[in-house]
């Protein structure tokens, strides 16, 4: 009888992916899945310190060309004139005070190290440099503790409408103004929680879940459908195309959304409309809770660790 109970419970445990416990344990989440290699790029002028959580290192300042600081401008100026008919309210918010706060302008590309300092004041997230795409694993954990993992150098000059793969526009335009709403800093953890020690098919579901909220959701507001996704708020092309009704519209659903196959060169062909943030949460807190896991866990925010409990 004791052996059965024995492997009843160490069995499940042997099977979770490792994890990262305390904020400083982040400093191993660097798996990259890497389509943009900066080192190939010798023009390139981003060099990203991989260890600035444990070492409390502050974040690396990059001189951008003036080339850059051009796609920047236009990015942000073609942007900031559709922004006030098709973002959420929530985005609208965020980026006035950016712009008021934080420099953010067409005139310069802002420094994560500004605007990491901007965002923990608002909401406790906190910015983290990053050489490209991350395993959706690594990428997902850090949520958790309220890092946002980001990337410094700007899409090519001959594009600035839209890009395949994340860029510091993306990140400044798209992300941070949404991060420095609570409600939505909240969701974003929320996603990281649940993404702890779970299955590699429960992270493909979680990372779909993220990719058409976060990076490409839209909600109902006042009546109107807007626009709360930061792969949609950093594209001119593609946020004009998701509110023009010619793409295909369904309610978010978890259970429906987790499956949903996506595109990640060009621009979607569904995309998922909450009722409301509100509603988005408690529906994303019901899936996170069928999801199968031997244990909980709490975060703390005072140590920034979290509390694993085994299931009783
Ligand atoms: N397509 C976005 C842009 O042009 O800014 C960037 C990305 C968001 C998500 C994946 S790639
Ligand atoms: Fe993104």
């Amino acid at each position: 009888l004791k052996r059965v109970a024995d492997d009843v419970r160490t069995i499940p445990e042997e099977k979770v992916p490792w994890f990262p416990r305390k904020i400083r344990d982040l400093d191993k989440c660097n798996l990259l899945i890497t389509k943009y290699d900066p080192d190939m790029d010798q023009d390139h002028p981003v060099s990203v310190y991989l260890s600035n959580i444990a070492r409390g290192e502050p974040l690396p300042r990059v001189e951008y060309t003036p080339e850059e600081v051009a796609t920047w401008r236009e990015v942000y100026r073609t942007l900031r004139t559709i922004y006030p008919d098709l973002a959420c309210r929530q985005f609208l918010g965020g980026l006035q005070q950016l712009e008021r706060e934080c420099g953010y302008g067409e005139d310069s590309i802002p420094q994560l190290r500004e605007v990491s300092a901007f965002l923990r004041e608002k909401t406790g997230f906190q910015l983290r440099p990053v050489a490209g795409l991350l395993s959706a694993r690594d990428f997902l954990a850090s949520l958790a503790f309220r890092v946002f993992q980001c990337t410094q150098y700007i899409r090519h000059a001959s594009a600035p409408m839209h890009s395949p793969e994340p860029d510091c526009c993306h990140e400044l335009l798209g992300h941070i103004p949404m991060l420095a709403d609570k409600e939505f800093a909240q969701f974003s953890q929320e996603i990281g929680l649940a993404s702890l020690g779970a299955s590699d098919e429960d992270i493909e579901r979680l990372s779909t879940l993220y990719w058409f909220t976060v990076e490409f959701g839209l909600c109902k507001q006042n009546g109107t459908v807007k626009a709360y996704g930061a792969g949609l708020l950093s594209s001119y092309g593609e946020l004009i195309y998701a509110l023009s009704n010619e793409p295909e519209y369904k309610p978010f659903n978890p259970e429906e959304t987790a499956i949903q196959p996506y595109q990640d060169q060009t621009f979607q062909p569904v995309y998922f409309v909450s009722e409301s943030f509100e509603d988005a949460k408690i529906k994303m807190r019901r899936y996170s809770s069928s999801i199968q896991r031997p244990f909980s866990v709490r975060y703390d925010p005072f140590t920034c660790s979290l509390e694993v409990l085994d299931q009783p």
